[in-house]
């Protein structure tokens, strides 16, 4: 029984959300088990394409847990690190799409959850930022790499270094979101996102994302190699074979 959250699924799509607005849905242990769980269901559920995070209330996840971390020791603080990233890396690996739907503050381990999904889309009312500094920590949850990764090194310098929050236009602006609407329409236009995707061949999308995520560890000749044999193995799939008959017999492709 899951008690953070609440997990809907819906044909190909599902959708969690972090159900405990009393904290402002920040990272304890208990909710990281519990998304562990989740991820290790869907990694089964060869139905699900596309998984949509949100958060209940003014939160989307306000970072890591304060009080939680308050006390830990080093050896404690580097497992309770190991145990968050492992969570973001099993998103970026898993072959669906993880759409973050940033109903509100995503700071800290919030922002860097919502950096490890694919896509983001934000209320206009969310806030991000990496406030670890002020704290007397950096951002452990991936956020000095990813962060710069998706919005360049200066950037990503000055969020970290000055801790400050920024609303989601100025974070649309900077390429951190790649959507912004009204909080009420969030729903709508994160579904409308999940249901352009589902209408394509959804193992060419995961050999995209398997290009994307694991070629941008490599260098450029590499990752060229990786894409080329991707490519190659999707002339393997039934989907390639109905994509371009749909085509070339003008009619709309049927994916299995
Ligand atoms: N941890 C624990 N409790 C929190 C957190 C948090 N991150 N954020 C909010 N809460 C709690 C508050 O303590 C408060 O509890 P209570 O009602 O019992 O006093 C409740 O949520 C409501 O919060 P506020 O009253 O503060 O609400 P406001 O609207 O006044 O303020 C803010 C909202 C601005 C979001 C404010 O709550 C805030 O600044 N929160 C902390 C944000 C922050 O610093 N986040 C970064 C944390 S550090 C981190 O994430 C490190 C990640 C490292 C990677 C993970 C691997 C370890």
């Amino acid at each position: 029984m899951k008690l953070k959250t609440i997990v809907e699924k819906q044909g190909r799509i599902c959708k969690i959300t972090f159900n405990e607005p009393k904290n402002l849905n920040a990272l304890s242990a208990a909710a990281l088990n519990e998304f562990h769980e989740i991820l290790s269901d869907l990694e089964q559920d060869d139905q699900i394409g596309v998984v949509i995070w949100t958060g209940q209330g003014k939160a989307f996840i306000a970072g890591a847990d304060i009080s939680y971390m308050r006390t830990m020791t080093p050896q404690e603080a580097a497992a309770y690190a190991k145990y968050t990233t492992d969570l973001y890396r099993r998103m970026e690996e898993m072959g669906k799409v993880f759409i973050a739907a940033v109903n509100g503050f995503a700071l800290g381990g919030g922002c860097e959850f919502a950096l490890a999904c694919d896509i983001r889309i934000s209320s206009s009312k969310a806030k991000f930022g990496l406030p670890e500094v002020s704290l007397g920590i950096l951002p452990g949850g991936g956020g000095t790499q990813r962060l710069a990764r998706l919005v360049g090194q200066g950037k990503a310098r000055e969020l970290i270094f000055t801790g400050e929050l920024i609303g989601a236009e100025e974070a649309k602006r900077i390429g951190l979101v790649n959507q912004v609407v009204e909080l009420e329409n969030l729903e709508e236009a994160t579904m409308e996102l999940a249901n352009k995707i589902l209408k394509n061949s959804l193992s060419a999308v995961r050999y995209s994302k398997e290009s994307i995520v694991t070629g941008q560890e490599l260098d450029l000749p590499t990752a060229i190699t990786l894409e080329k044999e991707l490519f190659a193995l999707c002339f393997a799939t039934e989907d390639q074979k109905e994509g371009m008959s749909a085509f070339v017999e003008k009619r709309k492709p049927n994916y299995k």
